[in-house]
């Protein structure tokens, strides 16, 4: 044991005494509450003013909320290129409701005067053939140039769109941020027709707003080409090169349609392949009965990624929009487009109105289900229909 250890003291001071005035909480020695300090005083803590001032938040939410625009501004606003209008009076045609609708009708109305003077270029391919890719490069290559490009797309399937614009994003990189380009994604739902509609009014704005070329990009899976055929001067298929088998895969419909078929990626090892498969469609090609453009439908290979071959089709199109505006050709077609148009819209609404007339609803569920049964003739149960209809119209 260490004789020299200190030992502790056994008691320990008293604390020191507590002066002053107390607050609440504070029951602790503190030299401003010893009496010599007795001017001072430790006051209650006060709580902290709100962070986010809701009176200037509200001012400043009011002053940058969306002003309804009359027709006049919208108007104004597309024949001065101005995008942000353009894409409010597209989500105008985009919309269901009736006012929407009925505002829209009218700024296209008015735009129509201005539309028009335009290369519509339809570009469809298979899922993963490069479109997207494809229009990167055609694109910019175009806005180099001078023009003015739109890009519209009809993809009636609405998970397919969600998909597709976030991919878009980052294979349009360019594109997008390009002050010469402007790129609005489909619709993303509705029934192909009543998308295809709304590109179509679509296309006319985006014309008066001074677009020069407007290229409208469908994937190439069912219906949807026919539909995009029907609203283009020019229509381009995108293929890729596969194991020899090319043609079987595609419907000899959407080949007929194509003023040039491109076959995409032909690069690095592909570029044998891509030769290939043009020599096998140009053989195809020869044996379609000729066009009523007077255009011989050409095949060609690009790489989009490597941005070769684009000149080539870029000039092809020109040769096409020169030949076909000489025989008149272009007038004629954009005319029997127009009235297409006309009855498929006639076709739509009739339809429609027919189906939400209350005297067809009610009936048209049991007599579906005669029908199914095979108590009436389909043909009765429509005329039946029918005339509940008209009768109903009659007493308006
Ligand atoms: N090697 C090569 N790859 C390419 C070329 N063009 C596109 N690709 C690639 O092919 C893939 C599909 O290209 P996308 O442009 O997304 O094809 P898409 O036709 O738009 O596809 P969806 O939007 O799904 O219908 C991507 O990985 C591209 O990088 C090309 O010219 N060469
Ligand atoms: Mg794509």
């Amino acid at each position: 044991m260490n004789k020299f250890r200190l030992s502790l003291p056994t008691i320990l001071p008293d604390p020191p005494p507590i002066h002053g005035k107390m607050t609440e909480g504070r029951n602790v020695y503190h030299p401003e509450n010893d009496p010599a300090f007795t001017g001072l005083s430790v006051n209650k803590g006060i709580d902290h003013p709100e962070t986010v001032n809701t009176d200037a938040v509200n001012r400043f939410l009011k002053k940058n909320q969306r002003k309804e625009l009359t027709t006049e501004q919208y108007c104004e606003g597309i024949l001065s290129g101005n995008r942000t209008i353009l894409s409010r009076a597209v989500t105008l045609i985009e919309s269901n409701k009736p006012d929407h609708q009925r505002m829209a009708r009218e700024i296209i109305g008015r735009a129509i005067p201005f539309s028009g003077n335009s290369v519509r270029i339809g570009i469809t391919g298979v899922p993963g053939a490069g479109k997207s890719t494809f229009i990167e490069s055609f694109g910019t290559h175009l806005t180099n140039q001078g023009k003015k490009l739109a890009v519209l797309a009809i993809d009636p399937s609405s998970e397919r769109s969600k998909g597709s614009i976030l991919g878009d994003k980052t294979r349009m990189e360019e594109l997008s941020a390009n002050p010469n380009a402007y790129i609005r994604p489909s619709p993303s739902s509705g029934s192909l027709g009543g998308v295809a509609r709304k590109t179509r009014e679509t296309i006319l704005l985006c014309e008066a707003a001074g677009f020069d070329t407007i290229l409208i990009e469908t994937v190439g899976v069912g219906q949807s080409e026919t539909t995009v055929h029907s609203m283009v001067d020019f229509f381009l298929l995108l293929q890729i090169a596969g194991a020899g088998d090319e043609l079987q895969g595609i419907k000899r419909g959407i080949m007929e349609m194509a003023d040039t078929i491109v076959i995409n990626k032909a690069d690095g090892d592909n570029i044998h392949k891509a030769n290939t498969a043009a020599t096998l469609y140009r053989n195809a090609i020869h044996l379609f009965p000729p066009t009523m453009s007077g255009w011989i439908p050409q095949v060609k290979t690009c790489s989009s990624l490597r941005n070769t071959g684009i000149v080539e089709i870029v000039q092809c199109i020109e040769e096409y929009i020169e030949l076909v505006k000489k025989n008149h050709y272009f007038k004629e077609r954009r005319a029997s487009q127009s009235r297409y148009w006309m009855f498929d819209t006639i076709d739509a609404q009739l339809r429609n109105n027919f189906y939400k007339n209350k005297l067809v609803k009610s009936a048209l569920e049991s007599l579906e289900q005669e029908v199914s049964e095979e108590k009436i003739s389909p043909f009765a149960a429509a005329q039946e229909l029918l005339e509940k209809y008209f009768e109903a119209m009659g007493k308006h």
